[in-house]
């Protein structure tokens, strides 16, 4: 029976129902005995795997289709009725074209199966920063997922009530799974998602990167808020007093592994502590007080398994203890548990790697093979996080005091410096360059242009999101705009080591980050910022591993190689002509005029 009255929603189902054509209909009302019930069904298909429930409590396991394991760059179009407006970075397709395509390959492709209908809510449910969606699935995997990942049931769609139009359609048909007729599609102007032909997380989980990034994005241009691809930590120093930076780095670049640090020793000693709110997307908006205020739209973590173990990330590792379901991980078939590369130094002798095949890990990973794929990852709830902030439901948002861009980078960027103001630090967020990870089909490791990491996920000309950028600064009082700077914890020597320790230790790099937010520290200008003194980052307890010889090595700025930079930025910004706003030529003039 429907959840609600609201006909604009009704109406666009019916719709929805005559081109698919399910057997039946089921809408999730966000209980758990509905909940377990598919749980209990998806088990008998086989579509899941129920887990050891004395050592992994009310977890799961998923595996895709071998060919289905990561978002498809080049199959994801932004339908804009002109194509000027989804700008050179994204593919486009005429709506027109684009909804005859999709409905082509959408029609009767329920039949025989049922129709999921998901009510979500992006944010707390009555927030005023929060949105409301409704995906239609053909997949459990994806009820069960949107079910950690957003809030979902009746209780949003009667907080939203009979409005009409200011909700998010999405209709996802699972279909064959085939490579060659999957796309994922954005109609910005019509509030709407269309993804065929694929069950992978980033492609089919529509309020995450489709609508939380790619829709509303545009949606924040026009309404003079912002989404953006960031997380958002709270840093409580001793005192107890508590300061929020939102940072984007590319896909698994590690936005979850800083959002959930533990503080190195020293600083666990003082009295540091840190606190996450959120590891993917942040939703911001300016506050009543003049500053802007943030709010993690997702209830949950999807975060990347490989690397994830009790050193780097003990904190991602305790959330995914419960709750949790894993995809494309490998299984350990003694205990029925789950396993990936360097969660320990133990791979299970008796598993089944990430597509299926039965293995002795052991001699799997002698020949140099992964058990588990490179993107797999975790769908972990939020509430099971050790360090999740207080703040995390807060539906006010937290007032931010800096933002972090950020990338990875053997070369070039320095391990930290921040923008001379608002205008330059946008600049440096739309000039990024990172190395491709597995995150995205396709190379890895290639350095290419990814602005704000929203490369893949802004759902409007970039040209036209970087003006929205300097148009926010314009509103903000200098003194209360969040200060702006770069990282990059990925530099390497020649033999290929990098040169920064990295997770808990990057908290040394926030100190000094928040440090200036508060005039506390001195900085030397260079031609690109404002670079720490190597005296002032706090290397207590990491002799072993930097000496502030080596720190100075990474604190660098290679006139020869951002020479070249330079004209790879020229370069970049020719891809959008006239369009690229004057105060980011400015920051380049500026940039070429330094390094002379
Ligand atoms: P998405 O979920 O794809 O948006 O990624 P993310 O930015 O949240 O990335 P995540 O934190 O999951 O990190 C991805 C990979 O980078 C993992 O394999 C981490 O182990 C590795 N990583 C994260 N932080 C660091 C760091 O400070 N230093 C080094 N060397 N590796 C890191
Ligand atoms: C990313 O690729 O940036 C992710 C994972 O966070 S996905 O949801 O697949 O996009
Ligand atoms: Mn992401």
């Amino acid at each position: 029976m429907a959840l609600t009255n609201n006909k604009s929603i009704l109406d666009w189902i019916d719709e929805k129902v005559e081109l698919v054509k399910p057997d039946e209909i089921v809408w999730i009302d966000g209980s758990e005995e509905q909940l377990e019930a598919l749980r209990k069904e998806a088990c008998e298909t086989g579509e899941i795997i129920k887990l050891n429930e004395e050592l992994l409590p009310g977890c799961y396991y998923h595996r895709t289709k071998p060919n289905d394991v990561a978002r498809v760059e080049d199959r994801t179009l932004i339908c804009s009725k002109k194509e000027e407006d989804a700008g050179p970075t994204n593919h486009w397709m005429a709506p027109d074209k684009a909804y005859k395509m999709l409905y082509d390959i959408a029609k009767d492709s329920y039949k025989g199966r049922t129709m999921y209908v998901i009510p979500y809510s992006m944010g707390p449910v009555g927030s005023p920063f929060s949105k409301v969606g409704i995906e239609l699935t053909d997949s459990i995997y994806v009820v069960l997922n949107m079910a950690i990942m957003t809030r979902v049931g009746k209780k949003v769609l009667d907080a939203f009530g009979d409005k009409s139009n200011d909700w998010v359609r999405g209709l996802h048909c699972k279909c064959d799974v085939d490579p060659e007729n999957r796309w994922i599609c954005q109609f910005p102007e019509d509030n709407t998602i269309i993804s065929v032909n694929s069950a992978y997380g980033g492609n089919v989980l529509l309020g995450k990167k489709c609508f939380a990034l790619r829709i509303a994005s545009y949606q924040g241009k026009n309404e003079g808020w912002q989404a953006e691809h960031m997380l958002i930590l709270g840093i409580e120093n001793p005192q107890g007093e508590v300061k929020y930076i939102c940072a984007a780095f590319p896909s698994a670049c590690g936005k979850t592994n800083l959002a959930m640090l533990i503080p190195p020793e020293g600083y666990r000693n003082k009295g540091y502590k840190v606190w996450c709110v959120g590891d993917d997307i942040s939703w911001i908006r300016k506050g009543p007080d003049g500053r802007l205020y943030a709010i993690n739209p997702e209830n949950g973590f999807f975060g990347v398994a490989p690397g994830t173990n009790d050193k780097s990330n003990p904190n991602a590792l305790a959330a995914t203890k419960k709750g949790t379901i894993f995809t494309n991980v490998a299984r350990n078939l003694d205990n029925n548990t789950v396993w990936w590369e360097s969660l320990d130094k133990n791979p299970p002798v008796n598993a089944e790697e990430w597509t299926g095949i039965k293995t002795n890990g052991v001699e799997w990973k002698a020949e140099g093979k992964n058990l588990a794929h490179p993107n797999s990852r975790f769908t972990a709830p939020t509430e099971n996080c050790p360090c999740l902030s207080s703040e995390f439901e807060n539906p006010q948002g937290v007032p931010i005091s800096a933002f972090v861009f950020g990338g990875r980078r053997a070369k070039l960027a320095p391990l930290v410096y921040q923008s001379r103001d608002w205008n330059h630090g946008v600049f440096v967020g739309a000039t990024m360059a990172s190395e491709t990870t597995a995150a995205a089909a396709g190379a890895v490791g290639v350095v290419r242009r990814d602005p704000m990491a929203m490369l893949p996920f802004c759902g409007y000309h970039m040209a036209d999101y970087w003006q929205h950028w300097i148009d926010i600064g314009k509103t903000l009082d200098p003194d209360k705009a969040p200060k702006i700077f770069n990282v990059n914890w990925f530099r390497k020597d020649d033999e290929g080591n990098f040169l920064w320790p990295g997770f808990g230790d990057n908290l040394r790099v926030l100190e000094w980050i928040i440090k200036r937010c508060d005039g506390e520290v001195d900085a030397q200008e260079t031609a690109i910022g404002y670079l720490p003194y190597a005296k002032d980052i706090n290397l207590e307890g990491l002799e072993d591993e930097v000496t502030e010889e080596s720190l100075e090595k990474i604190l660098d700025v290679d006139k020869d190689l951002w020479t070249e930079e330079a004209k790879g930025i020229e370069e970049f910004f020719a891809k959008f002509g006239d369009k690229v706003p004057v105060e980011l030529e400015e920051s380049l003039a500026t940039l070429k005029a330094n390094l002379q």
